[in-house]
């Protein structure tokens, strides 16, 4: 029996967000669009450091964003390195639905948006920006572990990173959706400012489809969470939905994605994390992360919002 409609999404404001989806869905609405009205809440969340407004910035201090969005049909749309823009989801999908192309990248998406009737703002609150100022005394650059898990607490986060934000700031990040509809139909969208003190000008996993997010209407949909070099480089969620597509479960799936980053680098993934999330066409879900601390949140008719704790490798 087919569980739908569901919604998936990553780490604990998934649940604010998959209200947002399930207001679309309940009413037989279509993925595409509870997806990206899921995936605006934390976008335009003044508490989320790590996705769209109020996003930690980059080194130079630019908040700069990444989206991208995937639909039943394999129509997807993506938005690299944008600044200035509340709702890069959205520009995501403008670029999907109104033009020629897939990926809009820096400037370029900029002018996209704005024509496209997106207002220009500032998206560095004090809050950030004053972080942001704090993290320049040290300058150092490294991957905080489940920074997205509030729960978590500083201190085990801070076992596998010698790194801490000022003030032991503990936040959100990527938020990854994936839902299947009452029609049967999946969609996905991932959305995300990024690693926080970034070189100016990366981009991370969030919007490249097929590592960030991957859809395919035959088996499933996938994204991912963590550090973003790890996942692009075994084209993450790609390989997700290829293993479902070979009779793998989404928890199974999950967990051989997670596997092919440890078998790269066994060394170097003991140090980051990793998440994938994934469905598959019954409705069933999964995930599987490389450290404690990830989890996701679920809401359907049988499983109404609970948080999920990932299983992990390490
Ligand atoms: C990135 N995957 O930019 C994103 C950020 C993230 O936990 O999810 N960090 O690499």
């Amino acid at each position: 029996k087919v569980t739908k409609p569901i919604v998936v999404s990553t780490w604990d404001f998934g649940r604010a967000a998959n209200e947002a989806a399930w207001d679309v869905l309940k009413k037989g609405g279509r993925a595409l669009d509870a997806v990206e009205a899921g995936v605006k809440v934390p976008e335009a969340d003044p508490n989320n450091h790590t996705v769209g407004y109020s996003g930690y910035p980059d080194r130079d201090g630019r908040v700069t964003l990444d989206a991208c969005i995937m639909d039943e049909l394999g129509n997807c749309g993506s938005v690299a390195a944008l600044e200035h823009i509340v709702h890069p989801i959205s520009v995501a999908r403008a670029v999907m639905e109104k033009t020629p192309h897939v990926m809009l990248v820096g400037d370029g998406a900029l002018q996209f948006a704005l024509s496209q009737g997106f207002k220009k703002e500032n998206l560095l609150t004090p809050e950030s920006e004053k972080a942001w100022r704090e993290w320049l005394k040290t300058s150092e650059y490294k991957p905080i572990m489940n920074i997205e898990n509030n729960s978590y607490g500083p201190e085990k986060a801070t076992t596998f990173s010698p790194l801490r934000l000022p003030g032991n700031q503990y936040n959100h990040d990527t938020i990854g959706m994936v839902a299947l509809d009452a029609n049967g139909n999946l969609s996905g969208a991932c959305t995300t400012s990024g690693m926080a003190y970034k070189l100016h000008g990366r981009v991370g996993d969030s919007p490249i489809i097929g590592a960030g997010l991957y859809v395919d209407n035959e088996v499933g949909a996938a994204t991912s969470t963590g550090v973003g070099e790890e996942v692009i480089r075994v084209v993450g969620s790609f390989l997700v939905v290829e293993l479902m597509r070979q009779g793998y479960s989404p928890h199974e799936a999950c967990k051989e994605a997670v596997t092919r980053i440890v078998k790269k680098n066994r060394e170097r993934a003991k140090g980051l994390q990793v998440g994938f999330l994934a469905i598959n066409k019954k409705g069933e879900h999964g995930a599987y992360c490389l450290q404690k601390g990830f989890n996701y949140a679920v809401l359907s008719e049988k499983e109404n919002n609970v948080l999920i704790d990932g299983k992990h490798y390490f």
